[in-house]
């Protein structure tokens, strides 16, 4: 770690060690969920009372949830990029403290932050942050390291890499030698292997597209068959990819690597890292990161990150039960959301595609809809979806994605939409390969062509670098 990092988590600790009332305010989304359960765990090793407050990372109306009152408050995965808000707010420098891994806008008040970005580090979640200061809060709290590492997964940390690096990736250690994380090395680059029959995992991989496999479900199970591994357990039950031994994985990951390269696509994103956690049960969501994560994400968007929290806490009663039943609910509507997507079908723009789905669809899953439209879709036009937002309907909110050979090719969705939204009063965020907005209603058809001019010069500029 460098030594910046070192002496500002020392300051942060120092700090959040004198206080006798914590507010931690933090969002939504898996790393968000796992953020705030690292720290009020910490906080409350050092009989620090917290109260957690959850809200949606760059929603116009988060502030309203943040109390006047006289608690510490601590931002986490938010706060960086909102600096002016908590300004508005009347939130003083003494009274903050912004644990954050997003772009940060300063404000005149200069207010005390740990910024994974501030470092260097890109590859490191506001969960990895929190762990840290956790860490050093007390050296006993590396057993928050499979939280970190929930956060990271989600957040998409692992993904360019195939695997976490940094700072992230020593937190892996730490959850290693205190038994609880299991690192999997060059397993196949796909989801759901702990509770998925084989098949179906397989036909969730689009990273790389796997031609007759992914979203084929029965293509899948036809190629396992060829390959003669037995999809199911003597008692007819599906079995798991954690189930596979090692040569069985190794028969499907040659024969896959041959089919890439007879199509003339590249094996190299194949293989990838898997986070595995020893310590809970198998063939459950929470028995790896990348799952866990979607357990998590999924509290989030059905507005239940309360219960999220308590599953991170180790409840594995109600609150898991509620967790998982959520989790199923998840699926179903983002079937019926893409499904949606490709009855109505997208308008096309020489650089986009996109759609409104109006409010049919809870906002917090339609930017998950989007990507998985977009892999039976033209997968190299980024797609825009938008809707409006229940609680004011005078606000669109956007989400948008696009695939890794697009983001080679210089689209950064992010930069795009904040061009946009700077221009017509919005407000966005995200990554290159997945990003969102909220912009007002009576400007959508302007910021649609907006955009898709954003994306266009990103292609040519890209395109002269190359040549
Ligand atoms: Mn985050």
């Amino acid at each position: 770690m460098v030594m910046g990092l070192v002496h500002d988590l020392q300051e942060a600790a120092d700090r959040i060690r004198d206080q006798k009332e914590v507010s931690i305010i933090s969002h939504i989304d898996a790393d968000g969920i796992a953020s705030e359960t690292i720290l009020e765990l910490a906080l409350q090793q050092e009989e620090i009372p917290v109260r957690p407050i959850f809200v949606r990372q760059i929603e116009p109306f988060a502030m309203r949830y943040v109390p006047r009152d006289s608690s510490f408050k601590i931002f986490t995965d938010l706060g960086a990029g909102q600096q002016n808000l908590l300004e508005e707010h009347g939130l003083r420098e003494n009274e903050v403290l912004i644990v954050d891994h997003h772009v940060g806008r300063p404000a005149s008040t200069s207010y005390p932050q740990v910024n994974a970005l501030t470092y260097g580090y890109s590859k490191l979640s506001a969960a990895g942050m929190a762990y840290l200061l956790a860490r050093e809060l007390n050296e006993d709290n590396t057993s928050l390291a499979k939280l970190a590492v929930i956060g990271n997964v989600g957040d998409m940390m692992a993904r360019e890499d195939l695997g976490l690096i940094g700072p992230a990736r020593e937190i892996v250690r730490d959850g290693e030698s205190r038994g609880i994380i299991e690192v999997l090395g060059r397993e196949l680059n796909c989801y759901g292997i702990s509770t998925r029959p084989i098949h179906i995992s397989l036909a969730y991989s689009d990273d790389p597209f796997l031609p007759g496999i992914t979203n084929n479900p029965n293509g899948a199970l036809r190629f396992l068959q060829k390959l003669g591994i037995e999809s199911k357990t003597a008692n007819g039950e599906w079995r798991v990819w954690e189930d596979l031994d090692r040569s069985e994985k190794r028969t499907i990951a040659s024969a896959l690597i041959q089919q890439l390269i007879a199509h003339g696509s590249s094996p190299k994103r194949l293989l990838s890292e898997i986070y595995l956690f020893k310590d809970e049960e198998r063939r459950t969501p929470l028995r790896n990161a990348a799952e866990y994560a979607t357990l998590l994400n999924a509290c989030g968007r059905w507005a239940k990150p309360l219960i999220g929290r308590s599953v991170c806490m180790g409840d594995r009663g109600g609150a898991f039960k509620e967790a998982e039943h959520m989790l199923n609910h998840h699926r179903t509507v983002i079937r019926e959301l893409l499904q949606y997507i490709l009855d109505t079908g997208v308008k096309e723009l020489s650089h986009l595609q996109y759609l409104h789905v109006g409010e049919r669809f809870p906002d917090t899953i339609v930017g998950i809809g989007a990507g998985m439209a977009l892999s039976k879709l033209n997968r190299l036009k980024p797609i825009m979806v938008m809707c409006h937002l229940p609680e004011d309907r005078s606000v669109t909110k956007v989400s948008m994605r696009t695939v890794d050979e697009m983001v080679q090719r210089g689209i950064d969705l992010q930069a795009a939409l904040i061009h946009a939204s700077t221009s017509c009063g919005g407000e966005a965020g995200g990554h290159r390969i997945a990003a969102g907005a909220y912009i007002p209603g009576n400007v959508e058809e302007e910021f649609v062509h907006c955009v898709n001019r954003v994306l266009s010069e990103q292609c040519t500029q890209a395109s002269s670098h190359h040549r």
